[in-house]
């Protein structure tokens, strides 16, 4: 008998083009763990109202999202998508989880602080909350793996605590989920403050590649990159631009950190930077001239959808119906 394949999950939120950065810390690695897995990827709809948004822009960037799964390789065959608000089960397990998460879990961390700081004038319930959430997602299809960049580290241990949590308080329920984080590219930084990481939402659009972006876009922004005066290209954590330029080239070349440093040496860093936006087109503009083909066909893309909310609606039902009787809520038998 073929032995039954683990459940992974994982979502992004349609908050902003996605970036590189999304690409190589998520989306890129979706793809290759489709055969692997029994794959659900969402598209976290909710979670993107916990900051201000302009409500025909976020349903328009819901489409643009599922298109872009799309073009990245994420084949509806294999893998479920939908759309979260669409499953009101997320927001129903959040209730019960919220009855059993600290405040103060939630407001230590980084996400939350960094957010509140950036959008002072809206800090919500719902921006603290984020990290439940999260895990209902998570926790609702027993997902064992989920594929994440560095950042959603601290959310993931959230969501393995509640899942412990509920399993001693009551008994047996949920998967604990493990991190697929990747070892090269987890962390992107952004290509004007490699301090930071790179994120859809940054303000200044030097900072990020995003995956409309177009050839010469992308190579004029590889040149403004900040870097150091060294000209020197090697990995260094003192040396945080070359870095990550060297780490984003490794990943789009699928060269080995000692290749990509052979490769460079001598060579300067105008030339460098060249050589890293070329490579970076050649995989980006592709994926978004096929995002475009699927963005046309606005019923393909309704159905993938529709078929999505249906498969993760019967498994999400499953498990809150398990849940709520755990917790004693009371349900009626049904009478012939
Ligand atoms: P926002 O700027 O709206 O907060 P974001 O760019 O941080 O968005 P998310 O939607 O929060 O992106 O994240 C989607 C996925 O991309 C997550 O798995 C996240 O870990 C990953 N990711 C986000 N930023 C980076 C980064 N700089 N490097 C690697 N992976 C990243
Ligand atoms: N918070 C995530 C997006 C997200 C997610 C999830 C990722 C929402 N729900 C469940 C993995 C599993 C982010 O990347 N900002």
């Amino acid at each position: 008998m073929e032995d039954k394949k683990l459940r992974l999950f994982s979502a992004v939120q349609p908050s902003g083009i996605p970036t590189i950065a999304n690409y190589i810390g998520a989306i890129k690695n979706w793809v290759t763990l489709q055969d692997e897995y029994e794959c659900i990827y969402s598209i976290a709809d909710l979670h993107t109202l916990t900051v201000k948004q302009v409500p025909a822009e976020l349903r328009q960037r819901t489409l643009e999202l599922l298109a872009l799964y799309l073009a990245c390789g994420v084949d509806p065959e294999k893998s479920v998508m939908f759309v979260q608000s669409h499953v009101p089960q997320h927001a129903e397990l959040t209730w019960i989880l919220n009855t059993m998460t600290y405040p103060g879990e939630l407001s230590r961390m980084t996400q939350y602080k960094d957010k509140s700081k950036k959008h002072a004038e809206n800090v919500n319930m719902g921006l603290m909350d984020y990290p439940v959430l999260m895990a209902a997602d998570i926790l609702l299809y027993n997902a064992a793996v989920v594929p994440v960049g560095k950042d959603q580290k601290q959310h993931l241990e959230i969501a393995r605590d509640l899942a412990v949590r509920f399993n001693n308080r009551y008994s047996p329920t949920f998967t604990v989920p493990e991190g697929f984080i990747p070892k090269m590219g987890a962390n992107i930084m952004s290509l004007q403050d490699p301090e930071h990481k790179m994120s859809k939402s940054d303000a200044n659009e030097n900072a990020f590649i995003s995956m409309n972006d177009d050839r010469d876009t992308i190579i004029r922004k590889f040149k403004r990159a900040v870097t150091d005066s060294e000209n020197l290209i090697a990995f260094d954590e003192n040396r945080k631009g070359i870095s990550n330029l060297l780490t984003i080239y490794c990943v789009f070349s699928g060269k080995t950190a000692g290749q990509a440093e052979a490769e460079f040496k001598g060579v300067g860093y105008g030339d460098f930077k060249l050589a890293v936006g070329e490579t970076v087109a050649n995989t980006i503009c592709p994926i978004a001239e096929r995002k475009k083909q699927y963005l046309a066909d606005r019923d393909y893309l309704d159905k993938i959808i529709i078929e999505g909310k249906e498969k993760a609606s019967y498994m999400a039902q499953k498990m809150l119906a398990k849940v709520y009787k755990k917790v004693g809520l009371y349900t009626p038998e049904r009478k012939k």
